[in-house]
């Protein structure tokens, strides 16, 4: 049987949430509705993921055009970025990540505290917006001269047909020592937020990395893909690696210059934190130019320690493996003193997770250092891989909306092209049980009977708090106080509220301690009002009275 959190049987719960919708969509969701089940080779039940949201629905999803220029791009400081389109979307994507930068010196380019729109009107909606753009790209230009330019297109873009690539051509040869760029990127384009990671993996691929040959200095040079340096993590990264004795080339994109894109393949691993938004460009480089790949968590104490012991592994130095025993030694004291205490009081309490594409998997890995039950989790737009393994890729369909994003067909760099490691050297370490281009996904690490959601929306949270009763949710900002007025407390995964960072080892530490705080709050005890438990005054409606 199934196991039973606060008594609660998850079918039972299952059956009655769905028996509120109309049949189709009971069907539909039934499938995105799963109990956890792992069987042999950690196989567990197919879940239905990146397909569209019923239209009616409170999703939790974002838009394309948010995991594009908000997501993927948003982070990196030098390359100006320009929101073709409404102001609305261009100044909501600004900074709301809290997606962190250090410029090297006071002078460096920097444009992050800049929000750089088009501001289309409905003059431009009517008759195009190209040359409003243009415009805009030769203003930027005269006042900023930056080395590189981004076009990011907003929905009414797409609806009315401006051609964003056609200007980034015509501008582009009349600046030429600027490499300008467009994305396709409209918010309509996919069902979620995913789309736009794909269409910003391919531009930055075809358009940017490669573009210079010159490596950093540094003996183990690697990337870090999908870290996007919220509340710090990416400085904690940094810290940890430097410590070790690791060069971290490029992150893309936490706290990155145009000038680390674009010799980013001149690393020697890349190592993939988000395998969600970026797992393209991780496999494009592995194809193009030999650098092979493999999937790190950097959130947990145990899963940085891990991580960082794979990537010692993977160069094989003597000393650097000893180096980097001797930093996680040293940061798990100062980690486990403070976690011990935290443990004592937080076990046992329950949570449930619904975030992205996938924090709602790694952050489990903090609560069960501090012996907190996972209830329940889900992404808001991953796919199937990010929830059974990549495992299941060859079984994954292609619907029409998946299709609308450009597979890029990538060859080998006929003189850039260099294995890292000789196909016996890979051979020899997969057989010793070193694992690259995987990942295994969320659900094989959560407890059996468990619920795991894909795309949950509003009435769900509610059913699922009403019946479970978590001791805290983890979510964003659009759920926060919604679950808040129902005397939950909820922190936020996204934008980490006013904290971070949570990576690493110091973001355990700063984690295990925001946890400990929230869940023995007893201000969240206090969200009924009095007079709704014991009524004060009664009226009533009356005419003639
Ligand atoms: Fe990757 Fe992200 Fe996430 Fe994501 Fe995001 Fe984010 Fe996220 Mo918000 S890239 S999938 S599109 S880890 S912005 S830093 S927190 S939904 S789980």
């Amino acid at each position: 049987m199934a196991e039973q959190y606060n008594g609660v049987d998850a079918e039972a719960f299952k059956e009655e949430v769905l028996s509120k919708y109309p049949a189709k969509l009971a069907k539909k969701r039934a499938k995105q509705f799963v109990i956890n089940k792992i069987e042999d080779g950690d196989k567990v039940p197919e879940i239905l993921a990146n397909t569209r949201t019923t239209p009616g629905i409170l999703t939790m999803r974002g838009c394309s055009y948010a995991g594009c220029k908000g997501v993927v791009l948003g982070p990196t400081r030098d390359i100006l970025q320009i929101t073709h389109g409404p102001i609305g979307c261009g100044f909501y994507s600004w900074l709301t990540r809290r997606n962190q930068t250090r410029p090297e010196t006071l002078e460096s380019t920097n444009f992050m505290p800049y929000a750089m729109s088009t501001d289309l009107q409905e003059d431009e909606i009517i008759f195009g917006g190209e040359k409003k753009l243009k415009a805009a790209i030769d203003e930027a230009v005269a006042l900023f001269h930056p080395k590189a330019i981004g076009i990011f297109s907003t929905c009414p873009v797409g609806l009315i047909g401006d051609d964003v690539h056609a200007v980034a051509r015509e501008m582009e040869a009349k600046y030429p020592d600027i490499n300008i760029f467009g994305f396709s990127c409209e918010g309509y384009k996919g069902v979620s937020q995913s789309a736009g990671h794909h269409v910003a993996n391919n531009k930055v691929f075809t358009d940017v990395v490669g573009l210079d040959d010159t490596p950093k200095p540094g003996k183990f040079r690697f990337n870090i893909l999908g870290e996007y340096n919220i509340g710090g993590d990416a400085f904690e990264l940094e810290r940890i690696s430097e410590l070790c004795g690791v060069t971290l080339h490029s992150t893309f994109s936490g706290n990155s210059n145009y000038q680390e894109f674009i010799s980013a393949h001149t690393a020697d691993l890349n190592t993939v934190m988000c395998h969600r938004s970026i797992n393209y460009l991780a496999e494009m480089m592995e194809k193009k130019f030999g650098i092979p790949w493999f999937k790190v968590n950097f959130v947990g104490a145990e899963s940085t320690a891990k991580s960082f012991r794979k990537i010692a592994a993977f160069f094989g130095d003597p000393g650097l493996i000893s180096q980097t025993e001797k930093v996680i030694e040293e940061e798990m004291a100062k980690v486990n003193a403070v976690r011990e205490a935290i443990k004592a009081r937080c076990e046992g309490k329950t949570v449930a997770l619904f975030v992205g594409g996938s924090r709602a998997h790694h952050y489990q890995d903090l609560f069960r250092e501090i012996g907190m039950e996972v209830i329940a989790a889900g992404y808001e737009f991953a796919h199937r891989d990010d929830y059974e393994g990549r495992k299941v890729l060859p079984g994954i369909v292609v619907d029409a909306d998946s299709r609308n994003i450009e597979e890029l067909s990538v060859e080998k760099d006929a003189s850039r092209y260099k294995p890292r490691k000789s196909p016996e050297e890979m051979e020899r370490m997969k057989a010793a049980g070193f694992k690259f281009d995987d990942y295994d996904g969320m659900m094989p690490e959560m407890k059996e009977g468990t619920l795991v959601i894909d795309d949950l929306n509003h009435y769900e949270m509610d059913k699922l708090i009403e019946t479970y009763h978590p001791d805290l949710i983890c979510a964003g900002i659009k759920e926060k106080y919604v679950v808040q007025k129902l005397g939950i407390p909820l922190k936020q995964l996204h934008s980490y509220d006013y904290m971070g960072p949570f990576a690493g080892f110091e973001g355990a530490i700063n984690f295990y301690k925001e946890i400990d705080r929230l869940v023995h709050s007893t201000v969240f005890g206090l969200t009924k009002a009095p007079w709704e438990s014991s009524p004060e005054l009664s009226a009533s409606y009356g005419w003639n009275a």
